[in-house]
């Protein structure tokens, strides 16, 4: 695996002088400040690059290039947003870089109820919580008919949840959802969350669907004119937020997405953590099936507690067998590697990490401070020499 670490530019709090100490060589990075829909230029594009470069290490994987929200509804500019992207993408291959992350999650990214949550040992990791989404959407977005979509159990849960709330309790839980975790490229203010929502209305999980495979339909030709594998990241949580379809959540989806554009170029990065929130999901035969396609790796585990809740655990720890999927990945790397294909080393990073120990007293990205993620590559990369040695 090519181990990898995010950054998120020349603001992040975690240097490039400091990756390179956790001995990660490969950078997963984006353009922050292009906005969302435009081209992402050829002249700035190899800035950055050049920029990482500089620092010894290398611009492997861009995670993400928004997909506009015209483009995930098919309505308003959305033939124009097409077309930008694929310029983008021919932007990016011309400029060395081949290896695409994107996700079509509507109007939210990833999204959790609480970036700090205690753990025993004292570090704080990302949780979500279903009584406190729902009492966020019933009592403070006030959402139109959203008790529709809750059982009577789940709202009075909700009711009892929020009743106990102070005003600060309600702004940090607002905050959390809608002010934009990192990479998330959108913030919202309550206003614009309502109206975004309401845009979804009509969309229902398979126009939703057919709009997705509609966007890959145009520009998985241009990916394979230049090399570039495009790979779609897994909605996190796997399941629908307000009332909103998702549908990249569960095996059956993905059979969908790559049975309609089969070419490999149309990808998926395999994100342990998004798909084991969902007990259904076995992720070991998910691998499998679409291994050959599998462009890039987000390894990171939950604990779930039954009830639909779940908090990000150590790496190693939590309801995913991390040794399972490591395994795994050095199966299918092996097996390409005696295909001679020339992707057999698929990039890999540490995906989120707990705030611990010095980074308790920083200002980080939640999910993304240094030392939690540096334990999450150290355990992740014993793990896999581990494995690699026992075999030979
Ligand atoms: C999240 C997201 O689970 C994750 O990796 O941290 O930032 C995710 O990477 C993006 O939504 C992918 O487009
Ligand atoms: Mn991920």
């Amino acid at each position: 695996m090519k181990e990898s670490f995010r950054w998120y530019g020349p603001k992040d709090s975690v240097s490039l002088d400091y990756i390179r100490q956790a001995g990660a060589k490969n950078i997963v990075s984006a353009l922050h400040d292009v906005p969302n829909g435009s081209v992402w230029k050829v002249g700035q594009i190899k800035d950055y690059r050049n920029y990482i470069k500089n620092k010894g290490l290398i611009w492997t994987v861009v995670e993400s290039i928004p997909v506009h929200e015209d483009i995930k509804q098919r309505v308003g500019d959305f033939e124009k947003y097409i077309e930008n992207y694929k310029t983008t993408i021919l932007n990016l291959a011309s400029s060395g870089i081949h290896t695409i992350c994107y996700n079509f999650m509507p109007v939210l990214d990833w999204t959790r109820t609480d970036l700090y949550k205690p753990l025993g040992d004292g570090s704080t990791a990302l949780a979500y919580e279903t009584d406190a989404l729902c009492a966020f959407d019933l009592f403070v977005v006030k959402r139109k008919n959203a008790n529709q979509d809750y059982s009577l159990k789940q709202i009075r849960s909700a009711q009892k949840y929020f009743t106990d709330l102070d005003q600060e309790s309600i702004s940090i839980l607002t905050n959390s959802i809608i002010a934009g975790l990192p990479g998330a490229e959108e913030e919202y203010t309550m206003e614009e969350f309502n109206m975004r929502i309401e845009a979804y209305a009509n969309i229902t999980k398979e126009t939703l669907r057919s709009n997705l495979i509609q966007f890959l339909e145009a520009i998985i030709p241009t990916a394979e004119s230049c090399g570039i594998r495009m790979c779609i990241h897994p909605d996190d949580p796997p399941q629908p937020l307000f009332g909103i379809p998702r549908v990249v959540s569960n095996l059956d989806d993905l059979n969908r997405l790559f049975s309609a554009v089969p070419s490999l170029n149309n990808g998926l990065t395999f994100c342990t953590g998004s798909f084991g929130v969902l007990a259904e999901n076995n992720l070991l035969e998910m691998f499998t099936k679409h291994a050959d396609r599998i462009h890039f790796l987000h390894l990171r585990s939950t604990q779930r507690d039954g009830k639909g809740n779940f908090f990000e655990a150590n790496h190693l720890e939590g309801d995913v067998d991390m040794y399972t999927m490591v395994k795994a990945a050095l199966i299918e790397e092996n097996r390409r590697k005696s295909k001679g294909r020339k992707d057999f080393e698929i990039p890999m990073r540490p995906d989120h990490g707990h705030q611990m120990l010095d980074d308790l007293n920083k200002k980080t990205n939640p999910g993304y401070s240094a030392i939690g993620r540096l334990r999450g590559l150290a355990e992740i990369r014993g793990l896999a020499i581990g494995i690699k040695r026992n075999e030979n």
